[in-house]
């Protein structure tokens, strides 16, 4: 970003500043500033060239000033001394002149508002009566221009993997960079910047800001079925994530406990699976979340897990678990989803077919973990088609083998998928693109090298268990990860697209969720957001504590 401020020269040609000035000769008197976000696919590759000499108002990054509470923090930031005002009732978030979006862009102009709200929405300025500008002589910003690059915004589309998710605010210089999508993040930092003194002014600093992110895979798992979250806690949870940039909510909908997914296909799941006939996500209830998240550029990655975690599934639908056996008789309890049946695949085919239409997402998560054998092995019916396979007694290969046929049903859809890291530790033939997440604390930077090395890409979640609770502040230790420390070569170290903190719900509900989760998955959010460099634990606190109270308004 680059705000200009009256009388400072651009460094480069100016378009769209003639707009900001046409607007001069109607409010005369006044200073006036145009600052364009650029949305830009370009940078992500490039390292920025060190600046030349500047004027002192300029200062590096290690000086007390306006970053101070910029959270995660800038890939390039450099501000400035000087200051500039911004009136609430002029100020305005607009499209620039060459963005590809116009105000025909719902997802811009729905961002627009709500960071009108976030910047000015909480203050009383109205109520003040001291004049426009309080009496401050500082030049006064009247727009924010947002210069979409791309070709094919994604005003009307979903956020995905290859999302362009950098941005930029330059001196009304804009380059036209095709391909890319809409990126809201701009704005975000932005928003950061501005704040309100002891009299009710808003200020914010001359700044230049060129930022993308570090890995493409920022994710937050919610556990649904533990505990029953309310749409709204969702959705509150899904304006967090937007403040500190995570792009991925993995909704782990249902486990052993409940299910309360209401399928189509399928309503008895959630009508006897569900803890009641109110603690479900109706398809709009889905539909609302998958919407509020697109328009923060936040993709939602459906888990449903199986064979293992689901005992909720078997009290709708008849036959689909195993039955476990004490020597001939059948206990009367069941285990994993039974792997040796064609009911069992015709209706996962059925089931996943409308998975697939309901979540727009480009990938599903499969689950895949901690499959419990006993109830298995207990069975003389699985004993017999064990033997039929040539599995011998190795169950890790009758898993491999259920989960093989659901990795082909779910691709059939032309979906993608993600699985624990059982699934590849049990050597499954997965197919190429198979997304492994690694969760067991116990070695991860080992399975990171195994997983890389037989190519598969990764999304590392072992060191972010929020549930996780112990006294003081642990974010120091969630901030001190290195995601890429694991051996490895440079192509296994791009492998790993990002991470997740991961908030399973055992002990979690709408009553604690905001507090147990924020601002410790801020923590994550920078490591995964901003250069590896940024890991002065003393500089982060300063600015933590100030996005929390941000956060907190
Ligand atoms: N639920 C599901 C869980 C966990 C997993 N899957 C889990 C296991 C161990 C720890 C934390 C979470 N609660 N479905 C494993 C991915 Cl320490």
């Amino acid at each position: 970003f680059e705000l200009v401020g009256a009388g400072w020269r651009s460094r480069c040609g100016c378009r769209g500043m003639g707009r900001a000035m046409g607007l001069a000769g109607l409010l005369s008197g006044l200073f006036l500033v145009s600052a364009v976000l650029v949305s830009t696919s370009l940078r992500r590759s490039a390292p920025r060239a060190e600046p030349g000499p500047e004027p002192a108002e300029w200062q590096d990054a290690s000086v007390a000033g306006p970053e101070d509470s910029l959270w995660p923090l800038p890939q390039w930031l450099r501000t400035s001394r000087r200051q500039l005002q911004l009136a609430p009732d002029r100020f305005q978030l607009l499209h620039g002149a060459s963005s590809s979006a116009g105000p025909a862009c719902a997802l811009l102009q729905d961002a627009f508002r709500r960071y009108y709200e976030y910047m000015f929405g909480q203050s009383r300025w109205r109520k003040r009566s001291r004049g426009p500008l309080g009496g401050r002589a500082e030049p006064e910003l009247l727009q924010l221009q947002v210069v979409i690059e791309s070709q094919h915004s994604g005003c009307h589309s979903y956020p995905h993997l290859g999302s362009s998710e950098a941005s930029l605010i330059v001196s009304a210089c804009v380059p036209v960079v095709p391909g890319g999508a809409v990126s809201e993040w701009g704005l975000e930092t932005f928003s950061q910047l501005v704040h309100e003194d002891d009299f009710g002014s808003f200020l914010v600093n001359e700044s230049e800001i060129d930022d993308f992110p570090r890995f493409a895979h920022r994710g937050i798992l919610l556990d649904t079925s533990r505990h029953y979250l309310p749409v709204k806690s969702i959705l509150t949870n899904l304006d967090a994530m937007a403040f500190n940039k995570f792009n991925v909510l993995h909704w782990h909908i249902v486990d052993d406990q409940s299910f309360p997914y209401q399928s189509i296909y399928f309503p008895e799941l959630s009508d006897k699976g569900a803890y009641s006939y109110n603690h479900i996500y109706t398809p709009s209830d889905v539909r609302l979340v998958i919407e509020y998240a697109r328009l923060r550029g936040i993709r939602v990655i459906p888990e449903f897990d199986t064979p293992g975690h689901t005992q909720s599934w078997g009290k709708g639908q008849k036959d689909l678990l195993t039955p476990c056996y004490n020597g001939e008789q059948p206990t009367g309890s069941f285990g994993p989803v039974n792997p040796i049946l064609n009911t069992t695949y015709d209706f996962m085919t059925q089931f996943f077919k409308e998975i697939s239409s309901v979540f727009p997402d480009a990938y599903i998560h499969l689950g895949g973990d901690e499959v419990n054998f006993d109830c298995w092995k207990s069975n003389p019916n699985v004993k017999e088609f064990m033997k039929k396979q040539g599995f011998g007694i190795d169950y890790a290969k009758l898993e491999s083998y259920y989960i093989q046929k659901i990795l082909d049903i779910v691709s059939s859809y032309n979906k993608g998928y993600i699985v624990w890291q059982e699934v590849f530790d049990n050597k499954a033939q997965l197919k190429p693109d198979t997304v492994v997440q690694v969760w067991m604390e116990n070695n991860y930077a080992h399975e990171l090298s195994s997983v890389t090395g037989a190519g598969f890409t990764a999304i590392l979640a072992a060191p972010w268990y929020l549930d996780y609770i112990s006294y003081g502040q642990d974010w120091k230790k969630y901030y001190s990860v290195e995601p890429l420390n694991f051996p490895g070569s440079e192509k296994q170290k791009k492998l790993l697209i990002g991470g997740e903190a991961c908030l399973w719900g055992e002990f979690v509900d709408a009553t604690n969720l905001t507090p147990r989760l924020w601002p410790r998955a801020s923590a994550v959010g920078e490591r995964l957001w901003s250069s590896s460099n940024v890991t002065d634990l003393e500089d982060a606190y300063k600015r933590l504590t100030n996005h929390r109270c941000r956060m907190l308004r």
